[in-house]
């Protein structure tokens, strides 16, 4: 037995030898040792949850799936372990979108999921989604999860985590958005209540946001503009979109609030399918203020790339509307999602 802070062995038994000892101050007992950071993160990739002990509700759940690969099975993904086989996997669905659902043994409060995606590191086989999020049965329908705040924030392959804010319900699904050419692999889903919460960030008020726009095609959405859905990419097949087809030059989407918000910064996420439909020229926000539209005062620029968001801040300002101006380049224009932050 070694006494760290004297450095002195005791032989138990009287047998052997002592070849090396050192006093080392300060060292915790087993008991005592915390692990953070780098380590929590080793032990997550490897299935292992140091950051809290609440109970894994997923853990040999009832589960389903829109699609089941040969081979594969929805149960594989909550069996306990993150190892390679067996898994669930989306292969031969044809769906650019699959959902796999998890049943709690009666209703849950849940504000946390783990995810680990299955990559086989082949061209056309499993790989993590382009995208995902986590939906929550209320009752009556499939609802988004409310303030998604997921790390990474694009899928990767093996461990991802989501928090969001606490919903109570008996069932949650992930929907699942594939990377083009291949289908996803699913080792193994984790679902707890922390009490933490979501994104403690700034809020996107567009959720609670009234859309509507200068013209919709008539096979577009115009609630698509603030679904809370992140897009894949943006030419984006699997979930709706607000696109103005064939409408060109000045076109507009507007949110619309029944009392003030105090908004000061935008996310932006265009549509463009490399066809009729593209990023805008250029574009700039307005706020409704007495009745008239006025530009806010923006500290930067309006980025019009392709698939990702295009941050912008402006000088606060409250009010009960604003309206993207969106100038068509070489075509209409469309837009995915749009974000506003208090
Ligand atoms: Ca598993
Ligand atoms: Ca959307």
């Amino acid at each position: 037995m070694w006494n760290p802070d004297t450095g002195q062995v005791q032989l138990t038994g009287g047998r052997g030898q002592v070849l090396f000892n050192q006093a080392i101050a300060g060292l915790s007992a087993p008991q005592d040792v915390e692990l953070t950071g780098r380590v929590v993160d080793v032990f997550a990739k490897a299935g292992a949850n140091l950051e809290h002990d609440a109970e894994n509700l997923a853990l040999g759940a009832a589960v389903s799936a829109s699609h089941a690969a040969s081979g594969t099975s929805a149960a594989a993904a909550v069996n306990g372990t993150t190892v390679n086989a067996p898994i669930w996997s989306s292969a031969g669905s044809g769906n650019t979108s699959d959902w796999y659902e998890v049943e709690f043994d009666g209703t849950e409060l849940v504000d946390e999921v783990r995810l680990y995606f299955y990559r086989d590191r082949t061209a056309n086989g499993l790989s993590a989604p382009a995208s995902y999020r986590i939906e929550y049965h209320d009752g009556a329908d499939w609802v988004n999860a409310p303030g998604q705040d997921k790390s990474p924030a694009a899928p990767r392959a093996n461990y991802n985590k989501v928090k969001f804010n606490e919903v109570g319900t008996e069932r949650i699904r992930v929907v699942m958005d594939h990377q083009a050419g291949h289908a996803t692999g699913l080792k193994e889903i984790q679902a707890y209540y922390t009490a933490e919460g979501g994104s403690s960030g700034p809020e996107n008020v567009a959720l609670a946001a009234a859309a509507s726009a200068s013209y919709t095609s008539p096979w577009e959405t115009i609630t698509a503009v603030n679904d809370g859905i992140d897009p894949p990419r943006s030419n984006d097949t699997a979930n709706s979109r607000w696109g103005a087809w064939p409408e060109e030059g000045e076109q507009w989407v507007q949110l619309e609030w029944t009392s003030p918000v105090t908004v000061t910064s935008s996310d932006m996420y265009f549509f463009d399918d490399n066809g009729g439909v593209r990023v805008p020229a250029s574009w700039h926000i307005e706020y409704l203020s007495n009745g008239t539209w006025q530009p806010v005062n923006a500290n930067g620029s309006y980025g019009t790339a392709p698939d990702q968001y295009n941050s912008v801040d402006f000088d606060a300002v409250t009010t009960t509307g604003l309206r993207a101006v969106l100038q068509s380049g070489a075509a209409s224009v469309g837009v995915l999602e749009w974000k506003v932050f208090t």
